[in-house]
């Protein structure tokens, strides 16, 4: 019906008797409307306006134009999935190339580490896995997850000119707030990696309304921190060009200058912090990561501890 009446007011009224249903419906529809992107302004008396459209990307747009090698050379993408991890996953056993990355434009069970849920609404975000194999042992896998939070921030930098801060070991944050989270998974035997799954969530283009009441004081997006909307199709290429950059150079030197960077974005390094992990509470100053990628936490005894997962309160 909106598409008819190119950028007019409609009413609650006319709606409803078009569509044969309450008002309620209608209301209904209309935050639908909102949650898949759609800005509509109501004003009193008039009825409903579409503002903008939603913006959908496509395949083609993510790879017309693609200067990377391998990483993104196949894409499988999707309108609606449940979690792009669970289809990388099975893509991933199948036995696809490197490279292969899972695209779509929502998720109804985006899910972050130990199960928590990713709030993923469609058409604003990039939710994206990316399958890579590369020839390591299984412990230094965690190291992919540190090179992940790299090529995302300097590819925000490069399209956005905002300049994210990294916090140990999966967020993103702009302004402190999470604009970005990574989960990074793998199917593996004892002493060698079959694959790694990256799975990389940005908010790009919501609105503050468009999350969840309870996100409101710790998330953002690149659009409401830029001020201006951002093309979701140009940073998954610059993803995917910083991403190939940087993993060659740590398939060819190792973990060092991959750390450099990402000590050059760590936010929490040298501060004091609160670590909880799944066995307890730890609060000290954050001295630095290893060669191995894994968080050193000086309590006030003194006493360094090696922390490989937690959740980092700054
Ligand atoms: C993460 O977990 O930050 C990893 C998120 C990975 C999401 C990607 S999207 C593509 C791929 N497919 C998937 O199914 N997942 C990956 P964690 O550190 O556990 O943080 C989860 C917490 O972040 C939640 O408990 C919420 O508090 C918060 N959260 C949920 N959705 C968010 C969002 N869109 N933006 C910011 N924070 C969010």
């Amino acid at each position: 019906m909106f598409t008819e009446i190119e950028g007019d007011f409609l009413s609650g009224q006319k709606i409803s008797e078009e569509l044969g249903c309450s008002r309620t419906a209608v209301w209904k529809h209309i935050e639908d409307l909102r949650q898949e992107g759609y800005e509509l302004e109501a004003v009193r008396r008039k009825g409903y306006r579409i503002k903008t459209i939603p913006d959908k990307i496509s395949h083609n747009e993510i790879s017309l134009g693609l200067k990377t090698e391998t990483l993104g050379r196949k894409i499988h993408f999707e309108d609606s999935v449940t979690s792009t991890q669970k289809i990388a996953h099975q893509l991933a056993y199948d036995g696809v190339p490197e490279g292969t990355l899972v695209v779509a434009e929502e998720q109804t069970s985006g899910r972050g580490r130990l199960s928590r849920a990713w709030y993923s609404p469609k058409y604003t975000g990039v939710w994206m896995s990316l399958i890579l194999r590369p020839n390591l042992p299984p412990a230094k896998a965690p190291q992919l997850t540190l090179l992940t939070a790299v090529a995302i921030t300097q590819a925000i930098e490069e399209v956005t000119g905002l300049r994210p801060d990294i916090k140990w070991p999966n967020d993103i944050l702009i302004n402190k707030k999470k604009t970005v989270g990574i989960l990074t998974e793998m199917q593996a035997e004892a002493d060698k990696i079959n694959s790694v799954i990256i799975g990389m969530g940005i908010n790009v283009n919501q609105s503050l309304e468009q999350f969840p009441e309870e996100l409101h004081s710790i998330a953002t997006s690149l659009s409401i921190e830029l001020g201006e909307k951002v093309n979701r199709a140009e940073l998954i290429q610059t993803i995917l060009m910083k991403f190939e950059n940087l993993y060659q150079k740590y398939l060819q030197h190792g973990f060092y200058p991959i750390k450099l960077l990402w000590e050059s974005y760590a936010i929490s390094i040298g501060k004091r912090i609160i670590a909880r992990t799944i066995t307890g509470t730890l609060e000290g100053k954050a001295k630095g990561i290893t060669e191995d990628g894994v968080l050193m936490l000086e309590d006030d005894q003194e006493v360094v501890h090696y922390i490989h997962s937690a959740d980092i309160q700054i």
